[in-house]
């Protein structure tokens, strides 16, 4: 077996495979839209937040992790998420749902404002623990996501990288796009080494990011 930089990450043990799932199968809720720095709620607990491209299914991959459809918006109209959404997670920590970059059907001075405050919260909130940065697994690490992905190795917050909408490509065709993603991860100091493969409409690699942000150190 080759000692790949950046492996998948494995899958939970079953005590904490159910941590996880208890977490998530308990209360969580919508807090609040922001949309601007002020309107941030007090960084008290913990939080992790969902970033990517337009599009790449943020909004879905709450849903799935809560288990609750039609908690975070999601569509196929790119640029469907404008605010900065938060969730309560238990008592003690916060899902953050962001906009996304890239192509959005929006007006463009909306856009620009989205984005600027989008960058403004990767690069000063101290109680993020970690930013998940989604990837379409049909489509790779794109230029959008290295500059995000650099402003966060300047802010050193600590990204890990979660493959999204698996269940769009052919086994065969892992190894590819894990290749030009691992690729990619290794120009970036703060990348997690560890890589998560998912699935919101068929659930694969669901319990493994429950177990990871249960377990967040
Ligand atoms: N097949 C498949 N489709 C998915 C998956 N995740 C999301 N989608 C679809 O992709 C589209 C976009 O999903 P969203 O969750 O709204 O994406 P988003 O990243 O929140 O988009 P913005 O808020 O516009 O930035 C929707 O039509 C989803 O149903 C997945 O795992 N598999
Ligand atoms: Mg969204």
């Amino acid at each position: 077996m080759t000692n790949l930089p950046f492996p998948l990450a494995e899958e939970p043990d079953e005590p904490t495979r159910e941590l996880g799932r208890k977490l998530f199968a308990g209360p969580v809720d919508f807090l609040k839209g922001v949309v601007a720095m002020d309107g941030l709620p007090p960084d008290d607990r913990a939080e992790v937040c969902f970033a990517g491209r337009s599009n790449v299914g943020k909004s879905s991959l709450i849903n799935a992790l809560t288990g609750r459809k039609g908690l975070a918006r999601a569509s196929n109209t790119p640029g469907r998420t404008q605010e900065i959404n938060y969730f309560t997670l238990g008592e003690q920590s916060y899902l953050v749902d962001l906009p996304g970059y890239g192509f959005a059907n929006a007006p463009v001075a909306v856009v620009e404002k989205w984005q600027r405050l989008l960058k403004q919260y990767l690069s000063g909130r101290a109680s993020l623990r970690r930013a998940f940065v989604l990837v379409d697994a049909r489509h790779g690490i794109k230029p959008v996501d290295e500059e995000i992905m650099t402003l966060l190795d300047r802010s050193a917050v600590t990204f890990q990288t979660v493959l999204t909408k698996i269940d769009k490509i052919k086994l065969s065709e892992r190894d590819a796009v894990l290749a030009q993603v691992r690729e990619k991860l290794s120009k970036h100091p703060a990348a997690y080494p560890e890589i998560v493969l998912t699935s919101s409409e068929k659930g694969e690699g669901i319990a493994t990011l429950r177990a990871i942000i249960t377990t967040l150190p």
